[in-house]
């Protein structure tokens, strides 16, 4: 019986080793969100393993599970080759040029961390502000109340540091002082909190937003929040 099935489904696993799958996205709107091909090929050629491990242990109530992971493996690379069809060549992000940047505006709300994570895997930062002007521009693209800001003090409370490991403080400090004091005064140096924050409210925040007012607040890095991820348009 074991023997019999596995032959019957051994085309539909050479098929799928055969399958030369090229990452594409979840779905064909532009999401920054990779699907892994590579880890889902492993995945299952994983689950096959277990199966053909079954039937070299002789497990004898390994048929019925084995009837079940086949047809599930069926359904998923039905699914697979569905989306390949459905969606040939997955959509490029849509990159913003400002200044000397790329910014990308997300279409999903995530978690500070996984919204790092995102705009890394696309080669990218979440966003960096480094001047009045940089905050209009992204500001007046947001649909939202809020995004992100590549801006924490989860290492050290009240130690903002920049996704690039500089410090709000010294970061902006620098630029004020190349910028032949372009953007005057304290307020600058330290960001464009809103009045009475960063206040760590809670004792849970760590994470700062922009907020389409033209100002930040730090809130609870895991609230799903928009975010735009920043690259360089230099190079
Ligand atoms: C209020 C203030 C903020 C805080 C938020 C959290 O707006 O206390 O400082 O971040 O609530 O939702
Ligand atoms: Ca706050």
């Amino acid at each position: 019986m074991d023997m019999i099935l596995l032959s019957q489904h051994a085309a539909m696993f050479s098929e799928f080793r055969k399958m030369n799958f090229t990452p594409t996205t979840e779905i064909c709107e532009p999401s920054i969100a990779l699907l892994n091909i590579e880890e889902l090929k492993s995945t299952f050629i994983a689950k096959f393993r277990t199966l053909e491990n079954y039937i070299d242990q002789k497990y004898e109530a390994s048929d019925r599970k084995m009837e079940g992971e086949i047809s599930r493996l069926d359904e998923e690379l039905s699914a697979m080759k569905n989306r390949q069809v459905v969606c040939p060549t997955p959509k490029p992000l849509q990159w913003e040029k400002s200044g000397d940047s790329y910014y990308y505006f997300s279409n999903t709300a995530e978690h500070w961390e996984e919204a790092k994570k995102l705009c890394a895997a696309a080669n990218s930062y979440l966003i960096i502000i480094n001047s009045r002007t940089e905050q209009d521009f992204v500001v007046q693209k947001i649909k939202q109340s809020s995004v992100w800001l590549g801006l924490s003090d989860t290492e050290v409370e009240r130690t903002w540091r920049w996704v690039d490991g500089s410090l709000l403080q010294e970061h902006n400090r620098a630029l004020y002082e190349d910028k032949g004091k372009g953007e005057k005064g304290a307020r600058d140096i330290v960001g464009y909190w809103r009045r009475g924050e960063p206040n760590n409210a809670g004792n849970v925040e760590n994470c700062a937003v922009l907020y389409k007012e033209k100002n930040w607040n730090d809130i609870p890095c895991d609230k799903n929040v928009h975010f735009v991820c920043e690259k360089s348009a230099l190079n």
